[in-house]
């Protein structure tokens, strides 16, 4: 039976057409987020050859959050800071494995964007060839590093992650809404696949290291009590030790991740600038929200490049009830 050709929508094609919408943009965004195209395959090309090639394990080396930093974490890096090296578009790299900034322009001057990265969110799950992810946001030069850097997530002129899965995916936003593209292999090229992604408002996932539960605050022990607990509980817990694709789920499921503070971690254990305030940008533009708690993620106004924050993310509904055993206490 004669089957009809696809219409591919690549990535390039896509974001081209987009940028045709606003004659007043220079298409720098659209060539930062073609580079983060290159990256995503890039890493996932590491990822695929990591068994055969040696590429899993440690480096012996300890990164400034003092994780033991894997092979794959050190490849994963340098493929972000190579890809913007010197294409005069962006000043500078931040990322979970850099104490400091790589200034990774001529000319830091006249460049008008900074890139955050987690390079491989989830690496635990690399040596068990469990799905992985890549987190990244896009931020305006303004001035100076430190101003650029250190203001509010809601700032951020686009975010998104790449899923290192049973296939490679690319979600992105530059704030009209979350669109997804799948990597096809046999073209080398991101495709469609998801255009305007929406988020119920009320979920079916529940995701969270249960095994915290007895470190958490009481608000947390409590939201998670009453959902649980309730007589129609209609939830399942999915939780794969990698955010990116547990809130890959829960974009397309509906529901809550946290990853609260605890008694001793008032801080809890995930970063603001490039895990937190990327994927709370994905959350809000698809229609759900990021809270820590007491205050919506992209309100918070960073100290440092690696703060940590508390963190919950997901549909409408599930945020609220989970703010509202703040406010009880
Ligand atoms: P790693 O990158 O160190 O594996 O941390 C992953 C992560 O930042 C996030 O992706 C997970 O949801 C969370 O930490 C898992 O942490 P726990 O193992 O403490 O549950």
């Amino acid at each position: 039976m004669p089957t009809t050709p696809k219409k591919y929508t690549t990535l390039g094609r896509y974001l081209v057409q987009r940028q045709q919408g606003h004659p007043e943009a220079s298409g720098e965004l659209t060539r930062v987020l073609y580079q983060i195209g290159v990256v995503a395959k890039i890493i996932s090309g590491y990822m695929r050859r990591a068994a055969i090639e040696g590429l899993l394990g440690y480096t012996g080396e300890v990164n400034v959050q003092g994780e033991e930093v894997k092979k794959l974490d050190e490849l994963g890096n340098s493929a972000f800071v190579d890809a913007f090296e010197y294409v005069d578009i962006v000043g500078a790299i931040v990322s979970e494995e850099m104490e400091q900034p790589v200034i990774v322009s001529s000319d830091f001057s006249r460049e008008k964007y900074v890139v955050l990265v987690d390079p491989i969110d989830g690496s635990s799950n690399l040596d068990v060839d469990c799905t992985v992810g890549s987190i990244f946001s896009i931020r305006s030069y303004s001035g100076s590093l430190e101003k650029s850097l250190l203001q509010a997530g809601s700032t951020q002129v686009a975010a998104g992650y790449i899923m290192y899965g049973s296939s490679v995916l690319l979600v992105y936003s530059v704030g009209d809404g979350v669109h997804s593209f799948v990597l096809d292999e046999q073209i080398g090229e991101f495709v469609l696949d998801h255009d305007d992604i929406r988020m119920s408002d009320q979920g079916k996932i529940i995701s969270t290291n249960f095994a915290n539960y007895s470190k958490w605050t009481p608000p947390v022990r409590e939201f998670f009590d009453a959902v649980t607990g309730e007589l129609q509980n209609h939830y399942s817990l999915r939780y794969s030790g990698a955010l990116v694709a547990d809130l890959h789920q829960i974009l397309h499921r509906g529901g809550i991740y946290a990853y609260p503070e605890e008694d001793k971690k008032p801080q809890g254990k995930l970063r603001l600038l490039y895990e937190c305030a990327p994927l709370a940008m994905i959350a809000e533009q698809a229609g759900g929200a990021g809270t820590s708690g007491k205050m919506r993620i992209n309100d918070i106004r960073p100290e440092g490049i690696h703060q940590r924050v508390p963190f919950a993310v997901g549909s409408r509904q599930e945020i609220q009830k989970y703010e509202t055993a703040y406010r009880r206490r």
